[in-house]
């Protein structure tokens, strides 16, 4: 069964670039996708950061880009129905796959997800353009729950991608240096300013938001309770491929069939799954 956006929903990720959809995917992703979860911990790809690999505790992984390797992703970004869901959120046509990346706070860890706009990161313009991160734990706002900026996809402003969780080990995170845009303002030193918004979610909920969105997340202070989730990246009608210095070296101009300015017509690399 897939999921169908209620018009409330669509009009919420329409005017706070956010949107909670509860129950999104069905129990049997969560199995299958916190199995992948498993195996990748123990089995990197070659775009993981990992920030204490073999710990237990204050361990923030993630991977990325794993779709074309891995057949439960592939199955994932087909059958999951977060593709229909990012179409009716953004109020697209056509959706095509931009990529899949799992992250993981093992309890105890310190490491935050620093505030930020996702578009920076990524080789694409266009305001179509949405992540669709799905619990595959429990978790709370007062815990280790995403935050959003109620309202910030519509301000027109490209923020400057952060390095996150920068270490001298870890090249494969080094890429946003040259990044342009605006710094990231110290939202955490004056949340009373911000119009801050989050929800607890259970494994199977969504949080649909715009690629213009800023958020970002807490550690995971739980002492047993891991924390993850898996984002997918879609592109709607509008998006444009966009290289620049500072953007995910995951998918390059020498990658694509396309030219700057181009919609992501390459279906091998960016297939479309709606439309
Ligand atoms: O899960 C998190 O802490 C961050 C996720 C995120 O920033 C994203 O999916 O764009």
């Amino acid at each position: 069964m897939k999921r169908i956006l209620t018009e409330q929903e669509i009009q919420d990720f329409s005017d706070n670039g956010v949107v909670y959809v509860k129950n999104a995917v069905d129990a049997d992703w969560i199995t299958r996708l916190t199995g992948v979860v498993d195996s990748q911990m123990q089995n990197p790809g070659k775009w993981v950061n990992d920030a204490n690999p073999g710990n237990a505790t204050d361990r923030m992984f993630t991977d990325r880009y794993m779709w074309q390797n891995n057949a439960d992703i592939k199955d994932f970004i087909y059958a999951s129905g977060c593709a229909e869901m990012a179409a009716q959120a953004m109020r697209s046509k056509q959706i095509r796959f931009y990529f899949d990346h799992i992250l993981v706070k093992e309890p105890g860890t310190t490491e935050q997800t620093p505030w930020h706009q996702d578009i920076p990161y990524w080789p694409f313009l266009g305001k179509q353009v949405c992540s669709c991160w799905v619990a595959l734990t429990p978790s709370t706002v007062k815990g280790s729950a995403m935050e959003f900026v109620r309202g910030s996809h519509l301000d027109n402003t490209y923020y400057k991608a952060e390095v996150f969780g920068k270490r001298d080990d870890h090249p494969n995170n080094d890429w946003t240096g040259k990044s342009q845009g605006v710094p990231v303002p110290d939202i955490d030193g004056s949340r009373e300013n911000y119009d801050i918004v989050g929800w607890d979610v259970e494994p199977g909920d969504a949080l649909i938001f715009s690629a213009w969105t800023l958020h970002g997340a807490p550690g995971n202070a739980s002492e047993r309770q891991r924390r993850a989730a898996i984002s997918t990246r879609w592109l709607g009608d509008d998006a444009v491929w966009h290289p620049h210095e500072a953007a995910d070296p995951i998918v390059t101009q020498q990658d694509v069939s396309i030219a700057p300015g181009d919609a992501p017509r390459d279906d091998k690399v960016f297939p479309c799954v709606v439309g």
